[in-house]
């Protein structure tokens, strides 16, 4: 039910019931694990709120948190822009290594979208790529609003790199809930996105329905994201 949903509390009145795309959702997917897409989110407004190296700068830990990972170039805030409908909320580049800080935005003053530096670009100055590291950690180990992360792969490298890997195991070692998305998903026929989502789900040892296939060009897969990312903003804080 759409109404006892957490997220659906915290961000109300901006997910609103949906019905006919209820059924279009669990016909298409038939998905026996996710619940069916029973609403569509409504952004009334995004704004930038900060720019971090350090936890000393990032916003009062308030609002309930979504971090975006992934490789430099991947199209993380692409992405971003594509879920709150705004082409140049989140500058984008297609030079890799544009977004070098962690940086903060805020969504229906309800929750907060935070887009991590790309990791694994060689050639960004070798201090900058150092500090990328230690600056995820941080963030992610210490931020105590942080509900989720979204990592974000390419849909044409396969198997993911080393870093994705370890990132993942990462992410299982410090219990933080992820979901994984599969990005530029445009750049292939229907056919061979269905092939290569799921090798990579073999690869990375998931099932295929824990994978999102998405397109910042035809926004393919942004209804289902959003469902999953609400998920994530409604689990429960952790006792004590
Ligand atoms: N075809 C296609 N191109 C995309 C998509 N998403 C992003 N791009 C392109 O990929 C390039 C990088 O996109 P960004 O969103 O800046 O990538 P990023 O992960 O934020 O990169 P860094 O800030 O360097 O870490 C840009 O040229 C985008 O236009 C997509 O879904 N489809
Ligand atoms: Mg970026």
């Amino acid at each position: 039910m759409p109404c006892s949903r957490a997220a659906f509390h915290i961000a109300a009145p901006f997910f609103v019931f949906h019905p006919e795309k209820t059924r279009g959702n669990a016909k298409k997917t038939g998905n026996p694990v996710f619940p069916p897409i029973d609403w569509i989110m409504i952004v009334k407004s995004s704004e930038f709120v900060t720019s971090a190296v350090k936890p000393e700068h990032y916003p009062e830990p308030v609002l309930p948190e979504i971090a975006f990972a992934g490789r430099s170039n991947v199209g993380k805030s692409s992405l971003i822009n594509t879920l709150v409908n705004r082409k140049n909320l989140v500058k984008t580049s297609s030079t890799p290594g544009r977004t070098q800080l962690v940086n903060f935005f805020d969504v229906n003053k309800a929750f907060t979208f935070v887009d991590l530096p790309g990791y694994g670009y060689a050639k960004v100055p070798k201090k900058v790529q150092k500090s990328w590291g230690p600056m995820i950690e941080t963030y992610l180990s210490t931020r105590e609003t942080l509900k989720g992360v979204v990592l974000l792969l390419d849909i044409r490298r396969v198997p993911p790199g080393k870093e994705e890997m370890e990132l993942m195991d990462w992410f299982d070692h410090f219990g933080i809930p992820a979901i994984i998305v599969l990005t530029k998903a445009d750049k292939f026929s229907k056919q061979k996105m269905g092939k290569q989502h799921r090798l990579i789900a073999e690869a990375v040892n998931r099932s295929k329905d824990y994978l999102v296939p998405f397109s910042s060009k035809s926004r393919l897969g942004k209804e289902k994201l959003w469902a999953r990312i609400d998920d994530l903003l409604e689990t429960p804080e952790a006792p004590g």
